[in-house]
């Protein structure tokens, strides 16, 4: 999972980055990206660990990306084709007096701004495609202009993508385009430390209409205290008024808004979470672990968490109870299911 963090100049960008990946970019006014891998906690996984004794545990990870802001436009080239690849869009929003920006702070206002340049990169995609497509004059091409059509209205209104409901066979097709609207997004409003956790109501009413989700933090702060050993961070949090870091706030918010879950895999090499959307069935679960296994896919072997747990993290107690079962290929993997695949290559 990719996410890009992204901007106004100066809005708090790079320390957002650190205060998630805790890693701190270089220098300010730097062009390039920088990438930032986070361990997302799991205290399933730790537990499971502690009961295989496993060589190696293998948290699931979240990339994140810092991309520059720019002094010649909103959002430059650049930064529009980073964002193309990336899977969720972080946008941060100043809600802190800058020494170095004459601009008040002002999040409702910058979100729309930020928005509309979203919505105007997609349009020009859509734009381009159609004169393209009327080329064509396939029946294929004549279904996707209706598609496209649709979208380009919904754009022309102002409206992000996010927000047109769509079969699933042609939010699939639009995504082959890499629309920024179409993607999940996330505001993390960067505070000053004497509002840590408000998020303004007008910000939070623009976002929700543009079906966004608001988070506030107060980024240098939360920079430093990923710098701090572990055990000495919650009495920082407590002067916050905390109890979790920005960072597991965060993977919390982006988890629940992309619809994300884990599963497990479990032995004594290795102790692993894996994660996958809601909804995923047993045989695009294996593709996540590798091609071969879901190519030769026979039977997922299941149990929950739970059910293992209360057979005192147990296999062959877990197993005398019938807590193991033989599912199919179009099995819903449910969140926490520790699996076992069965193939064949
Ligand atoms: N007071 C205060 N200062 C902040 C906050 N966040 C960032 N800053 C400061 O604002 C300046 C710019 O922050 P950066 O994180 O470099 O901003 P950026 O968005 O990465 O900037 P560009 O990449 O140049 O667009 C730095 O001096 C930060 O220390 C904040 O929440 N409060
Ligand atoms: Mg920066």
């Amino acid at each position: 999972m990719k996410v890009g963090i992204f901007g106004l100049l100066g809005c708090g960008k790079s320390t957002v980055f650190c205060s998630l990946s805790g890693i701190r970019p270089a220098d300010a006014g730097r062009r390039e990206i920088v990438l930032g891998t986070v361990k997302v906690p799991d205290p399933r996984l730790d537990e499971l660990s502690r009961i295989f004794r496993p060589k190696k545990t293998t948290p699931a990870e979240m990339v994140f990306a810092d991309i520059p802001g720019s002094a010649e436009a909103l959002l430059d080239a650049a930064a529009v084709a980073q964002l193309r690849t990336m899977d969720v869009l972080t946008l941060v929003l100043r809600a802190y007096q800058s020494p170095f920006l004459s601009e008040m702070p002002d999040p409702a206002r910058d979100f729309v701004r930020v928005e509309e340049e979203l919505i105007l990169a997609d349009l020009a995609v859509v734009e381009k495609r159609l004169e393209r497509l009327a080329k064509e004059k396939t029946p294929a091409a004549a279904g996707e202009m209706d598609l496209l059509r649709l979208c380009r209205a919904h754009l022309e209104d102002g409206r992000p993508l996010r927000t047109l409901s769509l079969a699933e066979a042609d939010a699939a097709r639009l995504k082959a385009y890499a629309p920024l609207s179409q993607k999940t997004l996330l505001t993390l409003v960067n505070t000053p430390e004497s509002a840590p956790d408000r998020v303004p109501e007008a910000l939070l009413a623009a976002v929700t209409a543009h079906a966004g989700t608001a988070m506030p933090l107060c980024a240098p702060a939360e920079a430093d205290i990923l710098e701090l050993a572990p055990g000495e961070r919650a009495a920082f949090l407590a002067e916050l008024g905390q109890h979790e870091t920005a960072r597991d706030r965060y993977l919390k918010v982006a988890y629940g808004a992309l619809g994300l879950m884990s599963f497990f895999t479990v032995g004594e090499d290795e102790c692993r979470a894996w994660t996958v959307r809601n909804g995923t069935d047993a045989r695009r679960a294996a593709g996540v672990i590798h091609s071969d296994i879901e190519r030769g896919f026979i039977r997922a072997e299941v149990v929950s968490y739970a059910d293992f747990m209360e057979a005192g993290g147990s296999e062959s107690r877990a197993r005398a109870a019938g807590r193991y079962r033989l599912e199919g290929k179009d099995y819903r993997v449910q969140d926490g299911d520790i699996i076992h695949f069965r193939f064949n290559v």
